[in-house]
């Protein structure tokens, strides 16, 4: 468990976190900017999973866990409830109303301008498949909510199979972005996407991309990472743009799906930042990821991308339950140490650190039986300036970090199992990356 070193509460309670002016005329983020700030920034005591699960089950967002307390966002009505279950909270903090006025442009502060927004990541896409269009094309696997198309790149190296989006070849998913704030966890896969096409001439690059069907979905919720960008300061938006209708706006994506859906770590709270929705996949977003990964019946492995603190996670996150088959156990904990070994993040079960419900990998696996992992990306702390907008320069950080992870379930998406077997993945022996070009990518 990490434990929460070099970082006081005084350094915290200098950050200030802003919102739009816009915010006070512009209906459509009025509602949003009330649920952040009736939001708070806290700390609370929690000394283990079972503590950590009954401050989620109250409907608090963790979004760090350290070895004696969990930072997260909370309702001040949320505080009230854990301090009359005796629960401390150490540090509680404000969003102070701050600068605004977008010019109708999304986009990244300036010192962010490498992450992509809607439109960049979009193009990106589209370039990438453009240039490698004999084994390349991007497809868009649905519309969210604000009808933005949800744009995946399909790479396979039979032409019958990109015309028909369908392979007999064993297939990955790679996803990013359930949560709009999360924008390193959409860089991660397209920068894996643009690795993969443009070192195909590495014999071992090109003996997956011929071998495998390879899916990568690196923005699931544009919708909400476009309302995080905005107004030109972060709004620390984590859900989808769903209209509650009830003055509170989004639903979490990754409580959502249905695979024991509202049976803990979620809220039915619509203002809370882990509201399942009204039923399970009432969401486009995660329709699109149902319909999509019902069609696809080659797909073995999924893993979804997330930030921040350093894991690797594999089901379940609903229970304590360990996965019951012996064999799949063996393989999800297997492949997470492996890869653990190489990014040097802590791998674990999902409920080791709270219980959550609804969310993808539980889903992926208990209902599709896919081999499913979520990668909580970089940083491995809140730090200075806070773990969602860790700074452009941890992009390559991530990326570097999690290349050969990523290569590795590719190998083994023909059959997971050779991961506990003595016909292991190319990927451990000798592996050395091919160069990277990261002067073509930004654009
Ligand atoms: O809570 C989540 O959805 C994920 N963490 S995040 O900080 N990115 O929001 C973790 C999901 C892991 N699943 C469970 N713990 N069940
Ligand atoms: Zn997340």
């Amino acid at each position: 468990m990490t434990v929460f070193p070099r970082w006081t509460l005084a350094a915290l309670a200098t950050l200030s976190f802003s919102l739009p002016a816009s915010a006070q005329t512009d209906h459509h983020h009025r509602h949003g900017s009330e649920e952040i700030r009736a939001s708070r920034w806290v700390q609370i005591h929690a000394k283990d999973k079972t503590e950590r699960t009954a401050i989620a089950n109250e409907g608090v967002s963790i979004e760090a866990v350290r070895s004696d307390s969990v930072w997260g966002f909370a309702t001040p009505d949320q505080l009230q409830a854990l301090k009359g279950k005796g629960f401390r909270i150490l540090g509680s903090f404000d969003f102070t109303t701050g600068r605004g006025g977008h010019q109708g442009g999304f986009d990244f502060p300036a010192k962010d301008a490498k992450f992509h927004n809607y439109a960049e990541a979009t193009s990106a896409l589209r370039m990438l498949a453009s240039s490698h269009a004999d084994i390349a094309r991007t497809i868009s696997i649905g519309k969210t909510i604000e009808r933005r198309d949800i744009w995946a790149i399909h790479i396979n190296t039979n032409p019958d199979a990109l015309m028909s989006n369908s392979s007999s070849k064993p297939g990955i998913l790679y996803v990013g972005n359930h949560h709009a704030r999360e924008h390193l966890s959409v860089e991660v896969p397209l920068m894996f996407a643009q690795h993969l096409l443009k070192n195909r001439d590495d014999p071992k690059i090109w003996a997956l991309l011929d071998s495998r069907d390879i899916w990568i979905i690196p923005m699931l919720n544009p919708d909400g990472s476009e309302f995080d960008i905005a107004t030109g300061s972060y709004k620390y938006w984590r859900k989808n743009r769903r209209n509650n209708r009830d003055g509170t706006f989004g639903v979490d994506l990754n409580r959502n799906y249905s695979f024991g859906w509202g049976t803990g770590g979620s809220s039915k709270d619509t203002s809370s930042d882990v509201y399942m929705g009204p039923t399970p996949f009432s969401e486009p977003e995660t329709q699109a990821i149902k319909t999509f990964v019902e069609s696809q019946t080659n797909l073995k492995i999924l893993l979804s991308f997330h930030t921040f603190s350093e894991l690797i996670l594999y089901p379940w996150g609903g229970k304590y339950d360990p996965i019951a088959d012996p064999k799949d156990r063996a393989i999800h904990e297997k492949m997470a140490k492996t890869m653990a070994g190489w990014n040097k993040y802590k791998p674990q079960q999902s409920s080791d650190l709270y219980i959550a419900s609804g969310d993808t990998t539980d889903w992926a696996y208990g209902d599709r039986g896919l081999i499913s992992f979520t990668f909580e990306l970089s940083p491995a702390n809140t730090g200075g300036a806070g773990g969602f907008y860790p700074g452009a320069g941890m992009i390559d950080k991530a990326f570097q970090d999690n290349l050969r992870p990523c290569l590795y379930l590719l190998d083994l998406t023909d059959d997971p199992a050779r991961a506990t077997t003595n016909r292991p993945s190319i990927f451990l022996q000798n592996y050395v990356a091919p160069s990277l070009a990261p002067e073509h990518f930004w654009n």
